[in-house]
């Protein structure tokens, strides 16, 4: 394999689950096609490919059921592994959705035994996840929702998921752990239809918690492609809300069931606009927090293609970074979306509302048809990204 300036390293800060490259290949069809890998393996070749992170649900590491000493020194020899390997923990996560007591959802079950359960897996699994070092916290509501959905309150179960995180903001500062939790929202799969469907549902929803400080989100792309919206604009009101505290890269064609496709992989469009917005090219404050590819092989692939996979996710990310850098270098895209201004206009936008502003604004005068006639050049300006996603430029 030739290596040149696309290869990652460490300072790129990718990350991957142990549940994405450890991905056996299962679905609804079909039993695995790959060997389950050992998670100190995993932490090993994601140190030889240049990754920064890996991520883990508790169950990823520790089988359900383990006792004390097994818990033990599972979680020391991945600790040795990530030490020799140079490898972090940036973010842990619960797995409250593959246990059968699960299957009503977890936080927000009716069950209250189910509802105890699931803070009592949480509370465990952030403890293991700070003990290994992690930051960031994050919520899927895996099975968070219905299929019958006379079955509870919709309202009640809002109630139920803010008391579950309210709760565990409380816990974490109890402990005194430095730990931020991000909210990742999915419309539906495994469930009919699943509580808080997008980003923007948990915008509104983080802004009635007790610590609203603590509580970011976690948007996929993915998830926000199935509800057939576009990751950009979410990714960037969050962004812009201060509250992009993670992210779940991956590839997904709007209208299917969740694909966890190799990043970039379909919609490169929408995939060059994300990180042209992550690494603020335009001028926009950069994100710099984990950048972690929540997807898998195919089931076509052996382990080589598992490692194709991961490599593939982390170096379209880094070409998409230099595209974006050139295309936004470029005169003629600067000239296109520099600021319009307007010396009259400009100071009476941006003064605070007064009786007196407000009548000068009122009293403006505006050519509304010269103003309608103006071209706007977005014709141009699309087709000199696509001369860049085509290497024409
Ligand atoms: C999915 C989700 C998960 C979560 C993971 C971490 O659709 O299965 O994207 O992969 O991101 O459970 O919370
Ligand atoms: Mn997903
Ligand atoms: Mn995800």
């Amino acid at each position: 394999m030739t290596s040149d300036a696309f290869d990652p390293t460490p300072a790129d800060r990718f990350s991957f689950g142990l549940w994405t490259v450890g991905n056996p290949g299962r679905d609804p069809f079909g039993g695995p096609v790959r060997a389950t890998q050992d998670p100190c393996r995993i932490v090993k070749k994601l140190g030889e490919i240049g990754a920064w992170g890996v991520n883990l649900h508790d169950e990823d590491l520790i089988p359900f059921g383990s006792s004390a000493a097994e818990r033990d020194r599972i979680v020391g020899d991945f600790k040795k592994a990530l030490e020799d390997n140079g490898v972090v923990v940036p973010m842990a996560t619960t797995n409250l959705f593959s246990q059968p007591i699960f299957r009503d959802g977890a936080f927000t079950a009716n069950d209250p035994k189910v509802r105890a359960f699931a803070l009592q897996k949480t509370m465990t699994a952030i403890e293991l996840g700070v003990e290994l070092g992690a930051q960031t916290y994050v919520f899927w509501g895996g099975r968070e929702g219905t299929e019958a959905d006379a079955c509870r309150d919709p309202q009640e179960a809002t109630k139920r998921f803010r008391h579950a995180i309210d709760y565990l903001t409380c816990f974490c500062e109890d402990k005194g752990y430095d730990l931020r939790f991000a909210l990742e929202a999915k419309p539906n799969e495994p469930r009919g239809d699943i509580y808080l469907a997008t980003t923007g549902h948990m915008l509104a929803f983080i802004a009635t918690l007790d610590k609203p400080e603590r509580v970011g989100v976690n948007p996929e792309v993915a998830h926000e492609s199935m509800a057939g919206l576009s990751m950009t604009h979410n990714v960037a009101q969050a962004m812009e809300a201060g509250k992009l505290f993670h992210i779940d890269l991956n590839g997904q064609r709007i209208g299917r069931y969740d694909q966890d496709l190799r990043f970039g992989s379909e919609d490169l469009k929408q995939a060059f606009l994300l990180v042209r917005l992550l690494e603020g090219t335009a001028g926009n404050d950069p994100y710099s927090g984990p950048l972690h590819f929540d997807a898998h092989a195919y089931r076509t692939e052996d382990d080589a293609g598992v490692w194709d996979f991961a490599r593939g996710c982390m170096r379209t990310y880094k070409l998409l970074v230099a595209r974006a850098q050139a295309f936004d270098a470029d005169s003629e895209v600067r000239d296109i979306i520099a600021d319009v201004t307007d010396p009259v206009l400009d100071p009476l936008l941006s003064a605070p509302y007064s009786p007196e502003t407000v009548a000068a604004l009122r009293g403006a005068a505006i050519d509304v048809k010269a103003v309608a006639q103006i071209g706007l050049r977005y014709e141009r300006l699309d087709q000199l990204m696509v001369e860049y996603l085509m290497g024409a430029r």
